[in-house]
């Protein structure tokens, strides 16, 4: 493979990228783009674990792309494609199927909080989700996967599923490690600061999406849930201030301690007004790259086209190799 390290991730084309995202795994991501080989994927296979609208979810996976592409992630650096674009991921996902067990599936965090959620469409997907997961991963060979705190256990899983594969037919599978950040690993709800933000949260108010107009983004942060003291400090007790400690310090690059220093008594009006004129400062340029982008699909579509045809052909080889090692006749 590449000579540079391959660092895999992939968001699912559902909700809204919101900050969370962002400041969990994207900004990580575009760290990562400059000294390894990136490869990000739209998981729009991964999406379709909950009923979706057809033509929204084309619209979004679109958006979705754009919205990678706005950010910084370059395509002259890093893979940048719809994992429904390579067939491999899902052919892959199919024989590990075969190697994974219902057990593990079933206690899985996310599949028994997505169950309790749909609980009228509690379909095979749901369930095999980090078995396909685990293919993206696989299949490119990758040594680190950027995502925040709640993928973990789906890592986990990947590689007990690699070792288990490698164990039974020799080194196949390069065993990955997550690339979880010290700081932001779980940025908190706007309305719940106990309860992670979520991209796709019923309550408007509780996420910010990395390209929501200012107004809109400061009316969140002036609503933000705080507590009933008036000083700012970073304290397990004080879940609101504190999730909005970690993203200004994001948005800004200031450390929570410089900020606590700065904001202690300066009131929870003012430092919340603050805070959301850093995130509005920090994705005002990624919005309007957004908006240009959208114009211009032509481009997307040529991008989209061109990282698809780069992963198939890194995927094709572990696939061979795979389907080699299990005993498929070979065509
Ligand atoms: P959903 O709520 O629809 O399940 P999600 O918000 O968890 O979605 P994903 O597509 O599952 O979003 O996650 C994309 C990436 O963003 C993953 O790496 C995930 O760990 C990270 N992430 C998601 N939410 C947060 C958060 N609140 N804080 C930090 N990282 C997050
Ligand atoms: N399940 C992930 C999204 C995802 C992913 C991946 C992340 C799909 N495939 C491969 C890392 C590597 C999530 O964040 N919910």
């Amino acid at each position: 493979m590449e000579k540079k390290p391959v660092i895999y991730s992939g968001i699912q084309p559902t909700g809204i990228i919101t900050i969370g995202n962002y400041i969990g795994a994207m900004s990580n991501w575009l760290r990562l783009q400059d000294d390894y080989f990136c490869i990000y994927g739209i998981a729009d296979l991964h999406a379709l674990t909950v009923r979706q609208v057809p033509a929204e979810f084309r619209a979004r996976a679109l958006s979705f792309f754009a919205q990678y592409l706005a950010c910084g992630l370059d395509p002259s650096k890093a893979v940048l494609y719809f994992q429904s674009h390579v067939p491999a991921h899902a052919e892959l996902a199919w024989i590990l199927n075969c190697y994974t067990y219902i057990g593990e599936m079933q206690r899985m965090t996310q599949f028994k909080e997505k169950s309790d959620k749909h609980t009228d469409n509690i379909n095979m997907g749901l369930l095999s989700y980090p078995v396909l997961m685990a293919a993206d991963i696989l299949l490119y060979q990758t040594s680190l996967v950027p995502v925040g705190a709640d993928q973990k256990q789906h890592l986990e899983i990947t590689r007990d599923i690699a070792i288990r594969f490698n164990n039974l037919y020799s080194e196949t599978f390069k065993v990955p490690e997550a690339y979880i950040p010290k700081q932001g690993a779980k940025i908190f709800s706007l309305q719940e600061p106990t309860a992670k933000m979520s991209k796709s949260d019923p309550d408007p108010n509780a996420a910010v999406s990395i390209i929501e107009e200012p107004d809109s983004i400061m009316r969140k942060f002036k609503r933000a849930v705080t507590d009933c003291e008036t000083v700012v400090e970073y304290r397990e007790d004080k879940p609101g201030v504190s999730n909005l400690l970690t993203i200004f310090s994001e948005m800004t690059g200031k450390s929570i301690e410089e900020l606590v220093a700065e904001y202690h008594d300066t009131g929870y009006a003012r430092f919340k007004k603050e805070v959301g004129e850093a995130v509005v400062e920090k994705f005002a340029p990624i919005r309007a790259e957004y908006n240009r982008l959208m114009d211009d699909k032509a481009y997307l579509a040529v991008v989209a086209k061109e990282g698809a045809e780069k992963a198939a052909s890194l995927a094709a080889r572990t696939i061979a190799k795979v389907k080699r090692k299990i005993g498929l006749v070979v065509r």
